[in-house]
């Protein structure tokens, strides 16, 4: 096996691929934007403390004045010490108070096709009134609530009537199942666990109750369960325990008053599970967090709420959901759609139906969604007028130059900026992303830091990266940052402090280009060692995405006697398409040299993902390796693995 030599520069990460493909602002997105040219970037420049502070009383109400910007002890940050805001006041009562009551928040839409819409005011109301029944059930500031609910309004009703009562939400995704949701309630000894009976997906009614049931035999710190009424399914009662949401609802008062909360007030956990054992329940605090989703909703999708119509297809159980359905929307006066849905009920066209029948303007999705888009082919969006776009972002994981190509010219027309965003969990909001207006972009760059945030690219020493791969960090203190995980401050050193000293490292890889540009490159444990070369697995899946055939890509790195390990590619064809294993294997040394060229591909239907989309290249490496498959809990559909072992069984090696 070739390793690097003593005197060979030994790369954190070999940056192979080139992209030379450049999309300046066009005259006609800069005219309105919110911001053109740098002058952002110089103020965040200057003083990052000083714009978070500007951004932030721009932004927001508060109640009170902060005393302290910042207050940074590493790896603990407080933001605005002493100040009060109560965020549910800043994500309703201001916009009703101002004259928006009957502005639009919600254009929700079952995926059977039933809508509602739901105003302002009517949010501001329904949230007073489940603040009302809340407390009634005995929550109190600082209790934990549990939230396991579809895409239906209620979900949004009940994180803001938690946040206006100062009680922290847990909110656990529907698709988990009954021992995830206990794990996370006993782990935040929740009181409340707000549900539904069920609700639609694919066509027919999804249960809910009965896992929320389960749970709760094995989560003695639950009292009350709300259960609201979507799916009609029938279901079992507890008497004493269970009331129905719209009985309580009922009879209670619109009026509740939204008392200030401490800027450090806890508003949320939200578990995310990492790579192996325990979830880990990430903190999110008050005004700071507030202030950097309510801060980059507007400028990253350059928010103008007085006629755009944003659309997230994320779940309100992501963050994604958190940061970009509820709070930073919602306090920027936004109208939205919510959508209950899979995305090809009752067709492969539903998403380009729904943008058309409410006039998106600005569309947020996954490069995973994107790549399903392109599999199903181009004559979907084509059977709808998608004019009103004019902003489309990504979010999630790296998007290929070919999938981003393929999002400009078919959803976006050749006229919509791409905002590919790159955060996680433990952010709070975006932290690398264009700036639509002010932002020449590459297909497949996450392109620079936000205004406000510092990152930097890192050796295995240490060292600064300028040019070519290292390990992403983030060097400053963000007010949106995890404040650490819930129960356990040694995990939170450990995970994301240890590893290089004073930095947060993100577990992601990047490579920075000649002119700056950031590329992300993944979590780094899914980097592949080929004979001493640190190959990126988005690299190669970026290259098979680039052949015509070829809709999605996953690479792992397997165990090899020869190189250390060998590529291992797993390949999903574009609808119609037919194509031979060798001549994608050429495509690759073609476009990134023989050096990355997959030793076996196989050709699958489908890929496992986790539930949020992400591919989960453990469980490829457990396949191409032979090994028995470890948790597959987090799988969005399990029967995949055993049609990849099937593959795998039958396949030959050339
Ligand atoms: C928002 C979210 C975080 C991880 C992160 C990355 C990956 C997210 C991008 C991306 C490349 C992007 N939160 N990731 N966005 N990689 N480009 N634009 O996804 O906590 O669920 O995941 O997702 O690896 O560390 S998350």
């Amino acid at each position: 096996m070739a390793e690097a030599g003593d005197n060979e520069r030994h790369d954190a990460i070999d940056a192979l691929m080139e992209e030379s493909r450049t999309f300046p602002p066009s005259e006609d997105f800069k005219a309105n934007a919110l911001v053109v040219g740098t002058y952002l970037y110089d103020e965040a420049a200057e003083d990052d403390e000083a714009f978070w502070a500007r951004q932030s009383a721009d932004l927001l109400d508060w109640a009170e004045p902060w005393d302290t910007i910042l207050d940074w002890e590493l790896p603990y940050s407080k933001w605005f010490t002493g100040g009060k805001l109560n965020v549910s006041y800043n994500c309703l009562d201001r916009h009703v108070l101002a004259g928006r009551g009957d502005r639009v928040a919600f254009h929700w839409e079952g995926e059977p096709g039933d809508t509602r819409t739901i105003t302002y005011g009517d949010l501001l109301d329904e949230v007073c009134q489940f603040s009302n029944v809340l407390k009634d059930l005995g929550v109190e500031r600082g209790d934990r609530v549990n939230i396991y609910l579809p895409m239906i309004p209620e979900a949004a009703v009940a994180m803001l009537a938690c946040a206006r009562i100062g009680a922290a939400h847990s909110v656990v995704f529907g698709g988990f199942s009954a021992q995830s949701l206990a794990d996370r309630i006993n782990d935040a000894e929740a009181k409340v666990l707000v549900t539904a009976d069920g609700s639609y997906r694919r066509g027919s009614v999804f249960p809910l109750k009965p896992a929320a049931d389960e749970a709760c035999t094995n989560a003695p710190s639950i009292e009350h369960v709300v259960v609201v009424k979507r799916g009609g399914n029938d279901v079992e009662w507890v008497e004493g325990r269970d009331k129905w949401y719209h009985d309580l609802i009922d009879g209670a008062s619109t009026e509740c008053p939204a008392e200030p909360m401490d800027s450090e007030q806890l508003l949320f956990l939200l578990y995310t599970s990492g790579t192996t054992g325990k979830p880990k329940g990430i903190m999110h605090t008050t005004g700071g967090y507030l202030t950097h989703v309510t801060y980059t909703h507007k400028y990253v999708f350059d928010l103008h709420p007085e006629s755009d119509v944003f659309w997230c297809t994320a779940d309100v159980g992501w963050i994604t959901g958190h940061s970009y359905i509820v709070y930073g929307p919602l306090s920027n006066g936004a109208t939205q759609v919510m959508y209950e849905g899979v995305p090809n009920h009752p067709g492969n066209d539903r998403f380009w139906e729904i943008v058309e029948k409410y006039g998106v303007t600005i569309f947020y999705t996954a490069p995973t969604a994107i790549r399903t888009f392109m599999k199903w082919g181009a004559t979907e969006p084509a059977k709808h007028d998608l004019s009103s776009l004019r902003l489309l972002g990504t979010v999630g994981e790296p998007i290929n130059p070919e999938a981003w190509m393929w999002y400009q010219e078919h959803i976006g027309g050749g006229r919509c900026p791409i905002v590919d965003t790159w955060w996680q969990t433990e952010t709070g909001g975006i932290m690398i992303s264009p700036l639509p207006g002010a932002t020449t972009t590459k297909p497949g760059s996450a392109t620079f830091p936000l205004p406000g945030v510092s990152s930097e690219l890192i050796d295995d020493e240490g060292k600064r990266v300028d040019v070519g791969g290292g390990y992403l960090t983030l060097t400053r203190p963000w007010p949106g940052m995890l404040r650490g995980i819930w129960g356990d401050p040694e995990r939170y050193l450990e995970t994301y402090w240890s590893r290089f000293e004073g930095r947060y490292f993100a577990g992601d890889g990047a490579k920075l280009d000649d002119d700056g540009y950031l590329w992300l490159l993944g979590r780094v444990d899914d980097v592949m060692n080929v004979s001493g070369h640190r190959i990126s697995t988005t690299e190669v899946e970026s290259a098979l995405v680039s052949h015509p055939a070829v809709a999605e890509a996953a690479v792992v790195g397997a165990a090899d006697a020869t190189t250390g390990q060998a590529i291992i590619a797993y390949v999903i064809l574009r609808g119609g398409q037919d194509v031979d294993v060798e001549s994608l294997r050429s495509h690759v040394a073609g476009e990134i040299g023989a050096i990355a060229k997959p030793k076996m591909i196989f050709i699958t239907p489908d890929l496992p993902k986790t539930r949020s989309g992400k591919i989960m290249r453990r469980l490829l490496r457990d396949v191409a390796e032979g090994r028995n498959i470890g948790d597959t809990t987090t799988l969005a559909d399990e029967s995949i693995v055993d049609e990849l072992r099937a593959r795998a069984a039958i396949s030959t090696d050339d």
